[in-house]
């Protein structure tokens, strides 16, 4: 995958992505994998993750990814806006479900999973507070993604207990697909939802090396933390291993 940097990208026109690099980060890969199977065309732009990332923050007002700048329009950083505008901008079928009833689950459930304060927000708590109290006082001194995702030793305690909870709420549902004999999390085709979770899963499974390669310390990490949540229901992993099969591409290159 090539980059360019922030002030590259910033004076072009077309649609701009900026991605966390060097890692199979879950929010860029799956924003990237949204725009890819709408075939809509990109330049990918760099993001340090856990970096102060200037240039960025001087073009767009943000420091993490994924960032989408389409022309001139605002810079979107939000999972449902960026959806939205790859509804806008691509072609094939809708990632976003027609039915009305459908559309709210979709929404409703996509944001617990990765929404501000959902699932996956409380697992990166949890992740930043793997090495104790003293290690995360001393990491948050250089990296901002400490302050900027609200880490405190409490909570890293309230995290998981609501970690759990959506885990619990999200398992019930995909028994639900499951006993409708559905390979999909939402009706009977392909949502934006079955792409976040299979990019997301990784934090309760990672996926072997010779289909994601990720830095050993990024493995352990999840690893560690997925863990901390107890055993994860095998039915979530057979879901997203599907997905992968049939809708997306491996190996990961980032
Ligand atoms: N703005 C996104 C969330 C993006 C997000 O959480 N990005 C994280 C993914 S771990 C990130 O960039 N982390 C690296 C960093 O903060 O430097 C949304 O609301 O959907």
């Amino acid at each position: 995958m090539e980059y360019i940097t922030p002030t590259q990208a910033q004076d072009m026109s077309g649609l701009r992505l900026a991605l966390t690099v060097a890692v199979p980060a879950p929010y860029s890969m799956s924003a990237r994998a949204i725009f890819d199977i709408k075939h809509i065309e990109y330049v990918a732009v760099t993001q340090q993750g856990g970096g102060q990332n200037e240039e960025l923050i001087a073009w767009t007002g943000h420091r993490n990814a994924p960032i989408a700048v389409f022309n001139n329009e605002s810079p979107r950083t939000g999972w449902l806006e960026i959806l939205n505008l790859a509804e806008r901008l691509g072609s094939g079928p809708g990632l976003i479900p027609t039915d009305i009833e459908q559309r709210m689950q979709m929404v409703a459930l996509t944001n617990e999973l990765i929404g501000e304060n959902g699932f996956i927000w409380q697992m990166r708590l949890i992740m930043l507070g793997l090495g104790g109290s003293q290690a995360s006082a001393a990491a948050a001194k250089k990296n901002p993604m400490f302050a900027d995702y609200g880490f405190s030793e409490e909570a890293k305690v309230q995290a998981l207990l609501r970690a759990q909870t959506i885990m619990a709420k999200f398992t019930q549902h995909v028994s639900r697909q499951i006993e409708q004999h559905s390979h999909y999390l939402i009706g009977d085709s392909l949502t934006a939802l079955d792409i976040y979770w299979a990019y997301f899963s990784q934090l309760l499974k990672t996926l072997p090396h010779e289909q994601c390669p990720m830095p050993v310390s990024l493995r352990q990490a999840y690893d560690a933390s997925g863990k901390r949540l107890g055993d994860c229901p095998e039915q979530l992993i057979e879901q997203r291993d599907w997905i992968f099969a049939h809708h997306l591409k491996l190996p990961m290159d980032f």
